[in-house]
């Protein structure tokens, strides 16, 4: 695949509101995009997930810039790369870990070749399902009936899934009051990002009683084998997000029993080719899967859309539309959802909405051609 120019850019986004998680609070979303030209008029797209604070993973998006500029640029720059599934052992070989900005150069080749190929990224990927089913991640309220509010809105929207987050403080008072607003009926699962450990494990168990879908990463960021021993002791299932980085972690986790359901979110593994692969492990395992959400724009929602229509995405993912983050996004037509919950997955070639690059410009604070 040859690569003529890359380009990295910073853009800042203001979130319509701040999101709230154990780990820390966003008011606006600082967003490298990356562009790729193939030299025949072709541009790919794709969009880092690091986020400004390591307090997610321990990239940023400043740690990714850097990165792209001294190591991963230059290695493709030196490589043979034939493909997009080239792209990941490429960068693996000379480069520890940087996931989210060697997922970033291989996403926006991913979506090269759907161009190159004439197909939708979906296609390219392997995609077969036409709509996705949609989840909301809510963020942490002021207070349990400020939660039930927010969640009386997004089940008129048709939110096909409530995730709430949590934290210690901050956890069975807003299970309660969801679980007595609306039955246990409402599709409902907290993530905690982390915020508990293995001393809490009687509260843990207590959870059990709100019946919940899943609890997404209660324990340390990059543990299995306490999670592992929590599975153990919980009936609920666990869904691992920050701790799956790579398929060697998705298959740890299997080995180990550590959850029952993954969040894959390709910016966290390195891009597609591991994204898929993991998909395929957990699919021949009967662990079904999901599309996390990094409040994206609507580069890499398209992405993460095109992801989520590989057969065993069978959860619905955090993939809300634009409006849910965004006075304007940066792509036409922004990112809508049905009033039974659901994207649709374009069939057009490529992404299958346009990038507003004149939009794009106006927001750029930073940027570097390479
Ligand atoms: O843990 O899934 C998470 C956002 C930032 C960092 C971590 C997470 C999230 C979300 C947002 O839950 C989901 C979305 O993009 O709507
Ligand atoms: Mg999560």
């Amino acid at each position: 695949m040859y690569l003529e120019t890359v380009i990295l850019r910073e853009i800042r986004l203001p979130l319509r509101e701040p999101f709230v998680i154990s780990s820390g609070i966003q008011h606006l979303r600082r967003i490298l995009l990356l562009e790729v030209h193939d030299g025949d008029g072709r541009t790919g797209w794709s969009e880092c997930v690091a986020q400004e604070q390591p307090n997610y993973s321990p990239e940023t998006l400043d740690t990714a810039w850097l990165a792209l500029r001294e190591w991963l640029v230059p290695a493709i720059r030196g490589a043979d790369a034939q493909d997009p599934t080239d792209i990941l052992p490429i960068l693996d070989a000379g480069v520890r870990g940087h996931q989210m900005a060697k997922a970033a150069i291989e996403m926006a080749c991913w979506h090269l070749k759907s161009l190159r190929e004439d197909r939708s990224l979906a296609a390219t990927l392997g995609g077969t399902r036409r709509r996705i089913p949609v989840g909301i991640s809510v963020g942490i309220q002021p207070d349990p009936a400020a939660l039930v509010d927010k969640i009386t809105r997004y089940r008129e929207d048709g939110y096909r899934k409530i995730k709430v987050k949590i934290k210690p403080g901050a956890d069975r008072a807003y299970l309660h009051a969801v679980r007595d607003a609306f039955g246990n009926e409402l599709p409902l699962a907290a993530d905690a990002n982390s915020a508990y450990t293995l001393d809490d494990i009687e509260l843990l168990k207590s959870f059990d009683g709100f019946k919940l879908l899943m609890l997404e990463q209660p324990l340390q960021h990059d543990d299995l084998v306490r999670h592992a021993r929590l599975q153990e002791e919980i009936g609920t299932p666990i869904c691992l997000d920050e701790s799956i980085t790579s398929l060697e972690r998705a298959e740890d986790m299997l080995y180990l029993s550590s959850a029952r359901i993954v969040n894959i979110k390709p910016g966290r593994v390195g891009g597609m080719r591991a994204s898929i692969a993991i998909h395929d492990l957990c699919q021949q395992h009967g662990v079904p899967v999901w599309c996390g959400g990094m409040l994206e724009s609507g580069i890499g929602r398209a992405h993460n859309v095109a992801l989520a229509s590989l057969p065993n995405f069978s959860i619905p993912g955090d993939i809300s539309p634009s409006s849910r983050y965004w006075e304007e996004d940066i792509v036409k037509p922004e990112w809508t959802m049905s009033r039974d919950g659901c994207v649709d997955v374009p069939v057009e070639p490529g992404l299958g909405v346009e990038v507003d690059l004149d939009r794009i410009e106006n927001l750029t604070v930073r940027k570097e051609s390479i």
